[in-house]
């Protein structure tokens, strides 16, 4: 059930053009980043990023992705389920020396973050490893913190963060729900 909209079109063109600003302040500049997109709706969200700091800086950003499957049959609940695993990776650049910005759509309890970490890896050790996301919705269960944040949406145990892009859903919105 569908209980408040979180962000519409409009704030979420905001939230990203605000981020791709915050990423190249704490990174003074564009040089050596690489972003990597968490599939599925944090690819789109990283194509958007790199298209934003392009505009910005007039620097192309390369952009890889990383596949990493859930084994949750009940979302809300991360307990007694295995952690995720990683299904596939595709980064075209050698991530050595590489500052690298993880983007996603939504954190939760961190396994996910965890487990991208463990993936590009084995692509070169990057300087750094940085974490963008769209919507931090609280719970984290791993010392993991995102550097770059679009909205804050504290939930309950029983709520959802429904996420919809352009790019697969035809609307950009960001609503609670509740199951
Ligand atoms: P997405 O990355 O394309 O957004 O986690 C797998 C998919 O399930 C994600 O796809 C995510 O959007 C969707 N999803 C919706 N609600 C939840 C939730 O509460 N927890 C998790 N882990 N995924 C959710
Ligand atoms: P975590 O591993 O941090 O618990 O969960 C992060 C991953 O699960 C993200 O890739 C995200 O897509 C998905 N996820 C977790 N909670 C939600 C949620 O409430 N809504 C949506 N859309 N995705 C979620
Ligand atoms: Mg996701």
């Amino acid at each position: 059930e569908k209980k408040a909209l979180v962000l519409d079109e409009a704030a979420i063109r905001r939230g990203l053009t605000r981020v791709a600003h915050e990423i190249l302040e704490k990174n003074k500049g564009g040089k050596g980043l690489v972003l990597v997109g968490i599939k599925t709706r944090g690819v789109p969200l990283a194509k958007r990023l790199a298209e934003k700091i392009s505009q910005i800086e007039g620097v192309e950003v390369p952009i890889g992705e990383v596949d990493i499957t859930l084994y949750r049959d009940d979302l809300t609940k991360s307990e007694d389920n295995e952690d995720p695993t990683i299904k596939g990776t595709h980064v075209e650049t050698d991530l050595a020396g590489k500052k690298v910005i993880l983007v996603d759509d939504v954190l939760y309890t961190g396994r996910t973050v965890r487990a991208a970490m463990d993936a590009i890896m084995d692509y070169g050790r990057p300087a750094q490893v940085q974490l963008a996301v769209l919507v931090d919705r609280g719970h984290r269960e791993l010392p993991i913190r995102a550097d770059y944040v679009g909205k804050n949406v504290p939930t309950s145990q029983e709520e959802v963060i429904g996420v919809q892009l352009l790019e697969s859903d035809e609307v950009d919105e960001v609503s609670i729900y509740t199951k």
